[in-house]
């Protein structure tokens, strides 16, 4: 409850921030950034999205939250068009995902600011397909129209069917980051990761591999065609200002 009525004015009180990690291509160049939230709490210091998301949901504050998000992203991207800019991923719980307004939302503060859909990928995870399948499709198709890039995260954790995926316009699977840390531990940790990257190939998506922490996780991922790479061994979530000076200028 503390933590419920300190979150309602951590906002105003600029106690949340948006931090950035990158996402790296093969050869390590950078491709596109996660947008990870982060809230120091004067008192109780950092918790986790992991811990304040659930609550914010439970009270109705991922609303506002949502919305300082997506106006955050986009001045970030403001501030920053005079340098190449890498597609953001934002992170968007079912509960976020679920509401009416969510996608008209998100388009209204994009194109207020000259942005486009394009320039963002939502990921959502496999909780979603708890609910209804056919509004979910309905509203992935909608968001898919709009421009946006879909990718689904924590891949393998959930509870996705292989038919679900097949009839959704997705772009990137996401490894969750416990399935990498598996490999080169014992045979079915890397037989998991194999299947996945096949899995996703064979739907015609692009594969992500999070939390790599290692080169040896690297060369295996590499070596097993997986596209695309977000951990500590490039880069940890890094501050709005520290991305930014990573963007090479464009033109
Ligand atoms: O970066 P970190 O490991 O602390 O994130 C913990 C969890 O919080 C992850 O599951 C991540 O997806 C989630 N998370 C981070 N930022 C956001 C956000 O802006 N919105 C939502 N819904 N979840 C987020
Ligand atoms: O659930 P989601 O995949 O959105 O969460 C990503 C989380 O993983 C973030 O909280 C981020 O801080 C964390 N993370 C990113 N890279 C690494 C890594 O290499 N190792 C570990 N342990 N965590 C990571
Ligand atoms: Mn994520
Ligand atoms: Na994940």
């Amino acid at each position: 409850l503390i933590i419920q009525n300190d979150l309602r004015d951590a906002i105003d009180k600029r106690q949340l921030e948006i931090y950035y990690q990158p996402i790296v291509d093969e050869y390590g160049v950078l491709a596109g950034a996660e947008a990870l939230l982060r809230w120091r709490h004067p008192m109780f210091g950092f918790i986790s999205p992991a811990e304040f998301i659930p609550v914010a949901e439970r009270s109705g504050l991922i609303d506002n939250l949502t919305r300082w998000l997506i106006k955050d992203v986009c001045e970030f991207l403001v501030i920053n068009a005079d340098k190449q800019l890498p597609k953001i991923s934002l992170n968007i719980s079912a509960r976020q995902f679920n509401d009416v307004d969510f996608v008209e939302r998100l388009l209204s503060e994009i194109k207020g600011r000259q942005l486009v859909a394009s320039a963002f990928e939502l990921e959502l995870t496999e909780h979603l397909f708890l609910t209804d399948i056919s509004l979910v499709k309905t509203r992935f198709n909608e968001l898919r129209q709009a421009g946006f890039s879909i990718a689904i995260d924590d891949f393998g954790t959930g509870y996705s069917s292989l038919s679900y995926l097949q009839h959704l316009p997705l772009s990137r699977l996401k490894i969750d980051a416990s399935f990498v840390r598996n490999i080169g531990e014992n045979d079915r940790g890397n037989a998991i990761v194999n299947a996945i990257i096949e899995m996703g190939h064979a739907l015609k998506l692009d594969v992500v591999a999070e939390g790599v922490e290692t080169p040896a996780q690297h060369a295996y991922l590499k070596a097993h065609g997986c596209d695309w790479f977000q951990g500590y061994l490039w880069s940890k979530p890094l501050p709005a200002a520290e991305f930014a000076r990573l963007l090479p200028r464009a033109g």
